[in-house]
């Protein structure tokens, strides 16, 4: 039985991976509202395993004690609740990366306090919410129904049944889970966390996501609407994205992996192309990277082509499929498990986009998200004449035009639009601040616009930035 529509999409969300809780209120307020993000995606905020023998991998966090909020690498329960509230003010959504397909793995601790002090060992996790009602024992657990870690991805039930690389998987056909679950993430939109991220998606079973979804809140304070929902379904020959539709959005991993090839090789005509074959765009999460594919399919990072990277993100922005989800990450020069920059104890530091470790990708995109704001809904027609494999030019019908150059020589070409006459601020290369553009001013006149694009780089303009 479908469930009720799923809440459509809200516009481009920016994932500042493992960044501490007063550092994303801080930027919600400095940047991420003003360059016109509708949300921003959270690291997990419950406790989680402290591996302090392995130099406190970013991965703890996937691996979950309770749903405390108390303490965790990021900081504390209030000042993520300070972070919720600011971010909102800022007119930027909160969505939280949802855990909820498992608990701890075996791995280097089996057992031991987490992040918050609650006590636990692999199947047992006697106190959920720190109040002492609550518990996961056993029982809980598919273990009775297969004691393994998965090894045949061809078979579906394997697959949601399973241990996924020794985690302890959850019961979620269960109603005693699904209703802890809904407790921990209502929690959550209580406090105004307006969407969720649900983690490992593809090894649960569509009903049992659909179970926890139903039993969310309707609406979420503030915002009022209900929770967005997007889920991580690594579609294979086995499962399909499609299962999930009907229940929330779906990160398009075939996008991910077409729009990174496609610009590390150049071919921007052949970017014309993306999203043909894929999820209809209404049900799709759109992305270049995320903190698993950064890491282990590097084909274009920041850390393997940084300008062709941002381009990538860029012409995301501008293209219309799916809703864009922009990757924000910090250096892991020390190994793919390095944590954040962080104290002697795991305690992460705050951000800092001035320095150090921390990237800051979604700065060097300036005000593109909000011209995909801006242009949400119009057409796309192509304004280049197809000559050039690394350049192309788009106008969204009457709202935006945009062009992307993916070579090493700047590229000057006149736009044909269908934008209003008038002065239009490049949000490719900066933002309206105070009533000024922070970039270049250009001219749409006679329905003309001329463009001198930077060499891999992008000029953008859009109804919603004039001056
Ligand atoms: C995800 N999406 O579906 C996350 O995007 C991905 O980052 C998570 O794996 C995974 N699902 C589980 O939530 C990450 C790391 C793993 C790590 C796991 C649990 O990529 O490497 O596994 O989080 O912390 C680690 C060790 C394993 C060990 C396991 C259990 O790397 O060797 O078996 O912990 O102790
Ligand atoms: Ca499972």
């Amino acid at each position: 039985t479908p469930a009720a529509a799923p809440a459509g999409a809200e516009g481009p969300i920016v994932h500042l991976f493992q960044w501490r809780w007063e550092s994303v209120a801080r930027e919600c307020e400095d940047f991420l509202g003003p360059a016109g993000y509708a949300a921003v995606q959270v690291s997990p905020p419950q406790e989680h395993v402290v591996l302090s023998g392995e130099g406190y991998p970013w991965w703890q966090d996937y691996q979950p004690v309770s749903y405390r909020l108390d303490q965790t690498r990021r900081g504390t329960a209030g000042d993520f609740a300070d972070m919720v509230d600011r971010c909102r003010g800022a007119g930027v959504k909160v969505y939280v990366d949802a855990v909820i397909n498992h608990m701890t793995g075996t791995g280097s601790v089996g057992s031991g306090p987490g992040s918050a002090g609650t006590e636990y060992e692999k199947y047992a996790y006697p106190d959920l919410f720190g109040d002492g009602a609550h518990g996961y024992s056993r029982q809980d657990f598919n273990v009775g129904e297969c004691d393994r870690d998965i090894e045949d991805w061809s078979d579906p039930w394997e697959v949601r049944t399973c241990e996924l690389v020794g985690l302890s998987d959850l019961a979620t056909g269960d109603d005693y889970v699904r209703d802890r679950l809904a407790d921990y993430l209502n929690s959550l939109v209580g406090m105004g966390v307006a969407g969720f991220r649900i983690d490992a998606a593809k090894h649960m079973p569509p009903e049992d996501v659909e179970a926890v979804v139903d039993r969310l809140e309707g609406t979420v304070p503030g915002w009022d609407r209900p929770p967005y929902v997007y889920q991580e379904v690594i579609a294979d020959g086995a499962i399909g994205g499609g299962e999930y539709t009907h229940i929330g959005d779906v990160k398009e991993f075939g996008y991910q992996g077409r729009i990174s090839e496609l610009f590390a090789a150049g071919d921007l005509q052949a970017a014309k192309g993306l999203g043909e074959g894929l999820l209809p765009s209404e049900d799709a999460v759109s992305f270049v990277v995320n903190h698993d594919t950064q890491r282990t399919h590097p084909v274009l990072t920041h850390r393997t082509d940084r300008d062709r990277y941002d381009l990538a993100q860029a012409f995301m922005l501008a293209q219309g499929y799916g809703t864009p989800k922009v990757m924000s990450s910090y250096d892991w020069s020390g190994g793919t498990d390095e944590g954040p920059p962080s104290s002697a104890d795991g305690t992460t530091e705050p951000a800092d986009c001035d320095g150090g470790r921390w990237v800051c990708e979604h700065r060097a995109l300036n005000g593109m998200p909000g011209f995909t704001g801006e242009v949400e809904g119009a057409g796309v027609t192509w304004l280049d004449d197809g000559s050039a494999a690394g350049r192309a030019a788009l106008e969204r019908d009457g709202s935006g035009a945009a062009a992307f150059n993916a070579s090493a020589e700047p590229w000057t070409t006149v736009l044909s639009t269908s934008l209003p006459d008038g002065d239009y601020c490049d949000v490719a290369s900066g933002l309206v601040e105070d009533g000024t553009c922070t970039s270049q001013t250009l001219r749409v006149s006679s329905g003309e616009l001329t463009v001198t694009v930077p060499p891999e780089g992008a000029v953008a303009v859009h109804t919603g930035a004039v001056l």
